[in-house]
């Protein structure tokens, strides 16, 4: 159920992940590999479940062991995504006990992907994912000044005694413009990899994108504007 809102028709549509796993032959040659970094921010509340959600993507395992989080975690994980590209994923899991204070600023600088997280069981953690956006949104943005792609996840959907229902996830996803949202559950491992792959294809299209028109612009520069190849900047 993760959503994606669709540019084409201003409404929002089911968005499928296709991650070619396998490699292709290539007539015995070695493809040129391309690699690229992203820096992903897992935030939310104390004990939503954070980083047993990054232990279980990056190690797929879990714990119940763990100590609580103090200060920053960080996890590499490597996606080969295609023949020629490697994707090295570089996650921040930060405690929930350093909100929204200017340490949050250090955390989040050169993020390029953000996942806030809540607990199905706890409202108050649903409730403060708004905070923690505005929280983000304040202090990174983009090369282009646009928002950070933020997931939102609703973890530990595997227990009972819901205290937050999908319509209000809907909603709140909707109006505080969040990339897209899904049920996960750290624990027995539902939508964690699936939702990443979605946080990452979005990181990649906005990243091939933003290559795309910065090369088309100085494609259009050169021409029509000769002077600037007079501009000496010794
Ligand atoms: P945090 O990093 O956000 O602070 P943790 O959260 O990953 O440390 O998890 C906090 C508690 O929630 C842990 O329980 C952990 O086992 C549990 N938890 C995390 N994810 C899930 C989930 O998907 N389902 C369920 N049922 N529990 C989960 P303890 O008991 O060790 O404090
Ligand atoms: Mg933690």
């Amino acid at each position: 159920m993760i959503r994606r809102r669709g540019p084409e028709e201003g409404g929002y549509y089911l968005k499928k992940l296709q991650v070619e796993e396998d490699s292709q032959s290539n007539n015995g040659e070695v493809p040129e590999m391309t690699e690229r970094l992203f820096k992903v921010i897992i935030i939310g509340d104390p004990t939503v479940g954070k980083t047993s959600f990054v232990q279980r993507y990056v190690q797929d395992s879990f714990r119940r062991d763990y100590k609580g989080t103090v200060g920053v975690d960080f996890a590499l994980k490597i996606l080969k995504w295609s023949d020629s590209e490697t994707i090295k994923l570089q996650l921040w899991d930060i405690a929930g006990q350093e909100r929204f204070t200017w340490m949050t600023r250090v955390y989040y600088k050169d993020a390029q992907g953000c996942i806030i997280m809540f607990d199905l069981t706890n409202r108050s953690s649903f409730l403060n994912t708004l905070k923690w956006k505005k929280d983000v949104d304040s202090k990174c943005t983009l090369d282009d000044g646009s928002p950070i792609p933020c997931m939102l996840l609703a973890n530990k959907c595997d227990l009972p005694h819901r205290q937050v229902d999908q319509l209000e996830i809907e909603r709140l996803y909707k109006e505080h413009n969040f990339t897209g949202w899904t049920e996960t559950s750290a624990k027995e491992g539902l939508m964690v990899t699936d939702s990443m792959r979605f946080l990452v294809d979005v990181m990649m299209r906005q990243k091939n994108d933003a290559d795309n028109d910065s090369e088309e612009s100085s494609l259009r520069l050169t021409p029509a504007e000769p002077e600037l190849s007079r501009t000496c900047y010794c």
